[in-house]
Order: structure tokens, then sequence, then C-alpha cells
């Protein structure tokens, strides 16, 4: 009776073998097309597109697909549902067909904590070119590990606009999102009703390790830019990296709406007094309706290196407590009187922060902020129409 089971799992096996050959009955598609007029029973070809939730179902892992330009309209969320892998060779590519421009738009959602816009629970997984709007919720959420997230705009959502989070309560730390990039991306005008809680771009409450933000914008949120808070009764973050981005005019939407429940800083940078070691650098933060960037009660030991901070209307650099380092970083008023900054740590002769005076560098940041992405994704920021990259 032993042998009941090893005879099942050789069938198993060749077929599976089978499946890799090529036979196409019940065989994951390694390219699949979708567009807004697509059906689920299409067969995802160029000429018959199908549905993106109907791909995510039939991809292959490592294999890709593309959706054509325009707009997509759905009332429930997305999800990428949680096993359904890449693998760290060959991620599974969500993609904007080339040259085009897909938007999901979630508008038929009510505000609803359970109507986020696209949920990425698998790992290694491509998301690119995407753009989410006016999700009930957070427009992506990342709740896999090993995932890339690339040249993707959400906005206008009702909650934080891209947010990293453990896939539910039960979800043990060991298993929070982890080694997630987060590049040459915006995030802009998210609000929720309250507004106290969306953010542009969040790591916080439930995540793990590695988690990194490079070349992203986050700007004119109701709340944060950045928010990487921590709380006492689910423990400690993992440390995250935030670097050669921009911050601003967040606690402002675009339209001129502000809320005084926001918070309203460029980068916030903990919570409930737990010491987290996250690494911010070459960031701006720029007009920001409280602090550039802010401890936010972390006591640990920060690597705050290589940012300018500029007219935050509160503190441009605001770090009461905690051992930082902070090193060749630079503050400058023009036209927002603040207060003075307060960088607890070890901050050496290499900044240039304010205390009633502009340093040296300033000069390079006196124009007016501009800011394109490079072909190559990298992040360009101009003051005065020069490029200024700190
Ligand atoms: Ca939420
Ligand atoms: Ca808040
Ligand atoms: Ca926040």
């Amino acid at each position: 009776m032993h042998v009941r089971p090893v005879i099942a799992a050789v069938g198993l096996l060749a077929g599976s073998l089978v499946a890799l050959a090529g036979t196409p009955a019940q065989a994951a598609s390694t390219v699949l097309y979708v567009s807004p007029s697509g059906t689920d029973s299409a067969a995802g070809t160029q000429s018959a597109p199908t549905t993106l939730t109907a791909a995510i179902s039939r991809i292959a892992a490592g294999g890709t697909i593309y959706l054509r330009g325009g707009t997509y309209a759905y009332s429930s969320t997305v999800t990428i549902p949680a096993g359904s892998n890449g693998t760290s060779g060959a991620l599974t590519t969500l993609s904007a067909y080339p040259g085009e421009t897909p938007v999901l738009d979630f508008s038929a959602q009510s505000e609803s904590s359970s109507n986020r816009g696209v949920q990425l629970f698998a790992n290694y997984w491509h998301l690119y070119g995407l753009t989410v709007e006016h999700a009930g919720d957070n427009g992506i959420y990342v709740g896999g590990s090993n995932n890339v997230v690339e040249r993707v705009v959400t906005a206008y959502n009702r909650d934080t606009g891209l947010q990293l989070g453990r896939i539910s309560s039960s979800t043990s730390s060991s298993a929070w999102p982890s080694n997630n990039l987060v590049v040459s991306s915006e995030s802009h005008d998210n609000e929720d009703s309250g507004g106290e809680n969306a953010d542009g771009f969040a790591s916080k409450l439930t995540t793990g390790t590695g988690n990194v933000f490079r070349y992203d914008v986050s700007h004119n949120n109701i709340d944060d830019g950045w928010d990487l808070y921590t709380k006492t009764d689910t423990g400690a973050i993992g440390p995250v990296t935030i670097e050669y981005s921009l911050s601003y005019g967040n606690g402002t939407l675009t339209d001129g709406t502000q809320n005084a429940n926001g918070d309203r800083n460029g980068y916030k940078l903990g919570g409930d007094a737990i010491a987290v070691n996250h690494v911010v650098q070459h960031d701006i933060a720029y007009d920001n309706g409280h602090h550039g960037f802010t401890y936010n009660s972390n006591p640990g030991t920060m690597t705050i290196s290589n940012n300018v901070s500029i007219d935050n209307t509160e503190r441009n650099f605001s770090f009461d407590k905690g051992t930082s380092v902070f090193r060749t970083d630079t503050s400058c008023r023009f036209a927002v009187d603040g207060s003075n900054d307060k960088t607890v740590g070890d901050a050496d002769s290499s900044n240039q922060f304010w205390t009633g005076t502009n340093g040296s560098r300033c000069s390079s940041y006196s124009g007016s902020l501009g800011w394109s992405f490079a072909s190559s994704g990298k992040l360009n920021v101009t003051f005065g129409g020069t490029v200024v990259n700190p």
C-alpha cells in the first residue's frame, strides 16, 4: 500500500514535464496581453486580449503580462495572490505595453480599509508602468517580498498611495514583506476623508528588512510624503532605505486643499519611541507643511546623509533624541520662516544646518523646483533649471 503515493507523485511529475514541453492544455502562459476591452475567456494574445484578473491566474512563473493603454474601471480589489510567485532569476512581470499608459481606476470603490486597489501578495514580481488611482484605500499594497515596483504612479487614493505591510493579522513577523524595491515611481494627491492617514509612500507598522525606495517622488499628499511608523503592539519594523528621492508639498493637495489633521512631514522616520536604524540618504525635502525630515520619536542610529531640506514649515531637520549619524546634510530657507534644526546625535562639520542663516551650499537651491525621470530611471531634480541631485 506504500506504492500508491509514489505512483501518484510520478504521475504529477510526468504531467508537469509535459506541460513544460509545451502542451497547450492546462499550461500556464509565458506572455499574455490585457486590454480594457479584453474578456476573461479570450486567449490573451495581442489580437484577443484577456482581462487582468484572468491573466494573473494564468501567467506562468517568470512570464509577462502586458497591459495595453487606456482606462480600466474596477470596483473590486485586484489581488496577485500569495504563492503565485516568480523566481529570483525570473520575476513575473506585469508591465505597461511599451509606450502605452494603462490607468487602473478604482473610482467605483467606496472609502473603506477593505477596498484597496492592487494587492501584491506574491513574491518575485515586477510591476512596471502602471497608474493606480482613486482606490477606496491604498492604491497599491505590497504584502509579498522580493518584488520590484517601477515607474508606477499612485494618485488620488483614499489612503496611502503605495504601502508595504503584512498580508493579514495572522502573518508572522518573519513573513512581513522584505527586500522590495520601489523605484522611479510617483505618489501624489492621496487623501483620506479624515485627512490624517494618506501618505505618498509607507513602509510602516508591519514590514521586514531590506525594503528600498530609490528615485521616487512623493508630493501633495494630505498626510506625509513618506511614513515609517512603527508600533509597540506589533513590534519594530525592519530598517528601510530611502535614497535619491524627493518629497515636496505634502500636507497640501495640488488643488490647495489642506486638513488640520494631517501630519504633513516630508519624511516621517519613526513611531512609539522604538529604535530602527533606517538609512536616509541623497534625498530632498521641500516645502512640506511640517518638518522636512523628522525622527518622530525614533531614538535609533539612523544614517542621515547627503540630504537637502528647504523651506519646510516647522523644522527642516527635526531629531530631538537618538544617536543618528548626520553627514553632509544641507538646510536652507528662502521663502518660509521656520524653526532652527535640531540634530541630536553624531553631527559633524560636514553638515550645514539652519540656525538662522544659510550655508554656502544653499545658493544651488534658490531657484524654482523641477524634476523628471531620466530614461535610465534616475530621478533628476532641478532648482532654477539646473540639475542638483544631492
Ligand atoms: Ca488602510
Ligand atoms: Ca497621520
Ligand atoms: Ca502618515
